[in-house]
């Protein structure tokens, strides 16, 4: 614990915490900070090199909370039988700031959201909001990916290996929560963001953003479709801060 770290915590005021609202809800409103040009954002463990010149780097660690558990999955048909593996680890996500236009989707690098082993891979993406996603089937049988969540819905209803359904814009920031209406043990969350600066974590909830412009910036703690923790942070040009939230979760919820 250096005195960079202390001077962090001190620095970070709990702004809010939020999210306890239905399921379908959008991602809680971050305080508003200045729209930049995209910057690429990663999710690798901290880089030992200043941040690139004028910008600033947040690397720390988050809580992941354990995944509910899914339902049993029922009597899917008849043969060909299949294996249902073992989804990925739960992890979260962490964003800075908010207020940035979308991108122009038919630039975007598409995301992808695969279906394999009977399970989506991976289970928690964060977009950019115009960015539009793909969900291959790598599987044998079909597939069915929808969400009803409010920021947006879709259905592409049926869909084998190879058959690729067209890729889905996701226009408007908020959580877009994906099944499968063949498999209904098949879960994913899909967060879209309106900021260039987003990461998700590792299984152990650790993330490194860069390329965050100076100043002031409210920080979001995706943990769960539920629970969105919000806090605070002042870059410097050329800071590299490294922070422990990993007590996010258990801050008093509203
Ligand atoms: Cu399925």
């Amino acid at each position: 614990m250096n005195s960079r770290w202390l001077a962090a915590v001190a620095a970070v005021a709990v702004v809010a915490l939020v999210s306890a609202r239905a399921s379908d809800d959008a991602v809680p409103a971050a305080a508003q900070s200045q729209a930049v040009a995209p910057v690429q954002s990663s999710p690798a463990p901290a880089a030992t090199a200043a941040p690139a010149a004028g910008t600033a780097r947040l690397t720390g660690r988050v809580p992941v909370l354990p995944r509910k558990s899914l339902p049993a999955i029922k009597d899917y048909g008849p043969p060909p039988a299949f294996k249902v593996d073992a989804p990925d680890p739960p992890v979260s996500a962490v964003w800075v700031g908010s207020g940035a236009p979308a991108v122009d989707p038919a630039s975007a690098t598409p995301a992808r959201i695969e279906q394999r082993g009977y399970q989506f891979r991976p289970t928690l993406t964060v977009v950019r909001s115009g960015t539009p996603v793909v969900f291959p089937n790598e599987d044998q049988l079909y597939h069915s990916v929808f969400s009803k969540s409010q920021a947006k819905r879709f259905d592409l209803g049926r869909f084998r290996k190879g058959e690729e359904p067209p890729a889905v814009v996701m226009d408007t920031p908020g959580l877009v929560q994906l099944f499968c209406e063949v498999h209904e043990h098949m879960r994913a969350n899909l967060v879209v963001v309106d900021t260039p600066w987003f990461a998700v974590t590792d299984a152990e909830g650790r993330f490194s953003i860069d390329g965050i412009a100076p100043g002031k910036h409210a920080v979001s703690i995706w943990l769960s479709p539920r629970l969105t923790v919000t806090r605070e942070v002042d870059l410097a040009a050329g800071q590299s801060l490294e922070v422990d939230w990993t007590d996010a979760a258990a801050e008093p919820r509203k």
